[in-house]
């Protein structure tokens, strides 16, 4: 197995997903949360200045999107065929369209405006969202247990990291309310919490702000 060094702050972020996959696949690597000062060295030498970045054998990999990608095709989490990656890319699409919402209300520093981003998010975005997933559901895998094929893939690894980690935030509900009305989502979500390796990383994970 190569050796898989992952560069990020003590935070989850865009790191998360790829933590997630890897625990998910049982795959061992260093999980490297750098500091303020850490960051400071070591950003010249990243590829874009920016992190997630993964080492593999010391070949660098960057942008968090690419990474998980890469992660989930080498351990098998990315569909069994040309056509369920495709609508894995489909589902991860929507969700990272979702989460660059979710980033524009919990970055923004003036109070009125957050607010009137919250407001927003809650009474349109977070529902437009959750009905195109329920499309997409319906028409992939109406009554399935996760979003394309039999087995728990990184389209449901994405979904469970926006609504069980960041959802909340950006709406001032509770974690996973947003949900309530939609009960083939949900069972999706409740579907993830079963699998036990991922289980385990959720609890046992550094407890961080963000
Ligand atoms: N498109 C990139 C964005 C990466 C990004 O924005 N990284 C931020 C942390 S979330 C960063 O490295 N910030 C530190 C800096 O720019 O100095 C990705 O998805 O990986």
């Amino acid at each position: 197995m190569p050796s898989y060094k992952l560069k990020y702050f003590n935070a989850r972020g865009r790191a998360e997903v790829i933590r997630m996959v890897f625990a998910v696949a049982g795959v061992p690597y260093e999980d490297n949360r750098m500091e303020g000062k850490a960051w400071s060295k070591d950003k010249p030498d990243t590829l874009c200045k920016q992190v997630p970045e993964l080492e593999i054998d010391g070949v660098k990999l960057t942008e968090g999107r690419a990474i998980y990608r890469y992660i989930a095709r080498e351990y098998g989490l990315f569909g069994e065929d040309n056509s369920e990656t495709a609508k894995i890319e489909s589902v991860c699409s929507v969700i990272e369209d979702l989460f660059e919402e979710i980033i524009k209300v919990t970055l923004e520093r003036d109070a009125d405006t957050k607010e009137k981003l919250r407001k927003r998010f809650q009474t349109e975005v977070c529902g437009n969202f959750a009905e195109k997933l329920e499309n997409i559901l319906e028409y992939y895998n109406a009554n399935g247990d996760f979003f394309v094929g039999k087995k728990m893939t990184l389209a449901d690894i994405v979904f469970l990291y926006v609504f069980h980690d960041c959802l909340h935030r950006a709406c001032g509900c509770g974690q996973a309310e947003c949900l309530t009305g939609h009960p083939n989502l949900k069972k999706i979500y409740q579907n993830c919490l079963k699998n036990e390796r991922l289980k385990t990383w959720l609890e046992k994970r550094p407890v961080t702000e963000h």
